[in-house]
């Protein structure tokens, strides 16, 4: 049986609830579709909310994620925040080479985040994404680091179209026990992720 198929017949043991937020055009579906597929094109942006499952092994465990892609446009905000509700990880995307896509973390996002987010326990990771484009970058790493700290938030640096750091952002989400140092600054050492146990 392949993975899709063990995700399809339900063989996990713990379920984990993704959400990706951030302007339009920053990557977040690109993002997931280079962790999902290791694949990337260019994509159109996204309508609403689309999801993908992803089944990955944590301490001997098989975890089950289900990761929500919101649409950064702002006519589907109303949507979109319905989806905050019971997320265990939030993923905050930035584009490093557009200063507008960050500052609006601060401006809308975190904003949102707070507003909509039912769960004291999540995890929240920001994204640094499109660092291929170095000679484009607006936003310094350091900016992105200190902005991570004044929200609680895990911190790594990715492209999407590269893959670099992809994989590596969702292991450090889902860690348990505080994880590994690995790419991603470790910003503030959060409590432990409470999983949702399967429910039969
Ligand atoms: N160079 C580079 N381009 C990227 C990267 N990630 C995404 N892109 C490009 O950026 C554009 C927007 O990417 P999307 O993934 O559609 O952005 P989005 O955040 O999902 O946008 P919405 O769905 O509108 O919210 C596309 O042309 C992607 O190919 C990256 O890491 N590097
Ligand atoms: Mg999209």
């Amino acid at each position: 049986m392949n993975s899709k198929n063990e995700v399809l017949g339900s063989n996990y043991d713990y379920s984990f609830k993704v959400l990706l937020i951030g302007d339009s055009g920053v990557g977040k579906s690109s993002f997931l579709l280079s962790f999902i597929s290791n694949s990337s094109h260019d994509l159109s942006p996204t309508i609403g909310v689309d999801f993908k499952i992803k089944l990955i092994n944590r301490g001997g465990k098989r975890l089950k994620l289900t990761i929500w892609d919101t649409a950064g446009q702002e006519r589907f905000r109303t949507l979109t925040s319905s989806y905050y509700r019971g997320a265990h990880g939030i993923i905050l995307v930035y584009d490093v080479t557009r200063r507008e896509s960050f500052t609006n973390l601060s401006k809308t996002w975190t904003k949102e985040l707070d507003r909509y987010c039912t769960n004291p326990d999540c995890i929240k990771m920001l994204v640094a994404n499109k660092v291929d484009r170095e000679s484009e970058r607006e936003v310094t790493k350091e900016e992105g680091m200190a902005l991570a700290k004044e929200h609680d938030c895990l911190f790594i640096e990715c492209s999407a179209k590269t893959r670099a750091n992809v994989k590596q952002c969702f292991q450090e989400l889902t860690a348990k026990n505080g994880g590994t140092q690995s790419a991603g600054e470790r910003i503030y050492a959060h409590k432990e992720p409470i999983y949702k146990a399967k429910t039969i």
